[in-house]
């Protein structure tokens, strides 16, 4: 599936961002509507899909493939471009997978084969660093110290920008700008992905300690006050986490502790006993943050990728019951709705663009159970992309999951996310999980290495005067608070499971979705 999407791209698209399946083409910003978000905020010109698919090619052992297109990047891609694109795009999905691949290629142990780079000379790092230092004027002019929403590359923030923001796109910064300061040195990229966590988390309602999906940069007032899991706000919480996970600041998971809190309070509902194979499923709702009320009766595809998210924090057992919840959905339709009305049990809006929040979730659910009924899960959506969303050259979005129309474009988090945790899922073997919990992954997928080189604090030092308060927590005690949790209890989890697998498909197969 990988080989087949990508070698499609490389042949029909490349060096554009992405791929049109069915049309067999490339495609690039749309210059013409640059109104057009939804292909302007991702497409920037710099063969997108080629950088987001690095670190699959490694994870994969295709060590030729990876050289030649890490080579491919350094000669061809510049950032020196009249692009407007999202910052948070650039950053999960280029700057993420830049830095992801000069781990790789940097490590001394070289775990997914030869992946070294003859005469390497850390362009990557260079190539990361010139893009983050073109996202910096995001970050400038703003009054609450959360960033813009979209730059240009070579001329900074647009007139008239936006001053609106979601929490997701201002607030899941850190993990990248985290890295790229802690190998550079420099932390200045750090402290400002850091200020905009910090203004968005000071923002949240005494009331329920929520916060909105959107809010104005300037005067830090919430213009969405919608809290839920999904579009807008999902990678925050993900990130709060993720950031603790990579360095170690126990103020990022004294945050999250708080939010998952207030999530379990306020967003979540649905019987208990669903682990007992009774009750119905906790389902997260979309709520008014200000009162806790709801706001509407759909989930979003992407708040799929919560039980992964819940397996990093131990919460296995309600990661569980919400993944069989989406697996249900998907199993109707054979492909996950970008919003799904529980309440009129039907898609509210019908694409699938191949997102990978579904499969996330069952890797990690696989790999804290071993439990064989997400091998299950991962074969029966492998055939339903291969059913429908398989074209001439690659995988389309599909346009209606219930048609099975198909849209012309395939995202570049295709390759870089579904596929690579698809074949990790299957790969017991990989590099990946025999590292010891060396590896994380970013929220488009990336894997980067938790280990000691992160754990040096930059970012205080340009605080003069403020002391840095916050507690380290060394990489091997992390394991013990977050993996082993899940990862030791394994035996215990395959007794406790075992039995249930009936339980749950039964329970899966009559859900009333
Ligand atoms: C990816 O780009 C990232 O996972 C992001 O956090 C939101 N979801 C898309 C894919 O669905």
């Amino acid at each position: 599936m990988f080989a087949f999407g990508y070698d499609s791209y490389m042949q029909h698209a490349f060096p554009s961002d992405e791929l049109d399946p069915l049309h067999c083409c490339g495609r690039g910003p749309d210059r013409d509507d640059p109104s057009n978000l939804n292909i302007n905020d991702v497409l920037g010109n710099y063969s997108l899909t080629l950088i987001d698919a690095l670190d699959t090619l490694a994870v994969m052992g295709n060590s030729s493939e990876f050289q030649k297109a890490v080579k491919l990047v350094i000669d061809t891609v510049s950032f020196d471009k009249d692009s407007t694109v999202q910052v948070f795009e650039a950053t999960i999905r280029v700057l993420g997978s830049l830095l992801s691949a000069h781990i790789i290629i940097t490590d001394a142990k070289q775990p997914f084969g030869d992946m070294t780079i003859k005469d390497y000379d850390n362009e990557l790092l260079h190539m990361a660093h010139d893009l983050a230092v073109r996202l910096l004027p995001a970050f400038e002019n703003t009054k609450t110290g959360i960033p813009y929403p979209r730059v240009n590359l070579k001329k900074g923030v647009p007139p008239n920008s936006n001053n609106e923001t979601c929490t997701a796109g201002a607030g899941s910064l850190l993990v990248e700008f985290g890295i790229l300061s802690r190998l550079l040195g420099d932390s200045t990229f750090e402290w400002v992905a850091r200020r905009a966590v910090k203004a968005l988390w000071s923002l949240r309602s005494n009331n329920t300690g929520l916060l909105g999906n959107v809010v104005n940069i300037q005067t830090g007032h919430w213009v969405g006050k919608q809290s839920g899991l999904g579009a807008g706000s999902d990678s925050f919480y993900e990130y709060l986490l993720k950031s603790y996970i990579l360095f170690g600041e126990k103020e990022d998971l004294e945050m999250f502790i708080d939010a998952y809190q207030n999530i379990q309070n306020h967003l979540r509902r649905g019987r208990e006993a669903c682990n007992e194979g009774e009750g119905d499923p906790p389902l997260y709702v979309n709520v008014n943050m200000f009162t806790g009320q709801l706001m509407n009766t759909w989930i979003d595809s992407l708040q799929a990728f919560f039980p992964g998210l819940q397996v990093l924090i131990g919460d296995v057992e309600d990661a569980i019951c919400l993944h069989a919840f989406y697996y249900a959905i998907w199993k109707r339709y054979g492909a996950l709705p970008e919003r799904y009305n529980w309440q009129l049990q039907a898609p509210d809006v019908p694409f699938y663009p191949l997102r990978p929040e579904l499969v996330e979730s069952t890797y990690l659910l696989y790999q804290a159970t071993k439990n064989p009924f997400y091998l299950h899960v991962g074969m029966d959506i492998l055939q339903s992309l291969e059913k429908y969303t398989k074209a001439k050259c690659g995988y389309a979005t599909l346009h209606h999951v219930v048609e099975k129309t198909k849209e012309d474009r395939m995202e570049s988090f295709f390759l870089s996310e579904t596929c690579k945790y698809l074949y990790l899922l299957f790969d017991e073997d990989n590099p990946v999980h025999k590292s010891g919990n060396k590896y994380m992954f970013t929220t488009e997928g990336h894997i980067v290495s938790v280990d000691e080189r992160f754990r040096n604090s930059l970012w205080q030092d340009i605080l003069p005067g403020e002391e840095d308060s916050t507690e380290k927590v060394k990489p091997n005690e992390l394991k013990a608070v977050n993996f082993s949790s899940n990862c030791n209890r394994v035996p215990d989890e395959r007794r406790y499971l075992l039995p249930l697998k009936s339980n749950y498909m039964r329970q899966i197969d009559r859900m009333s979705i």
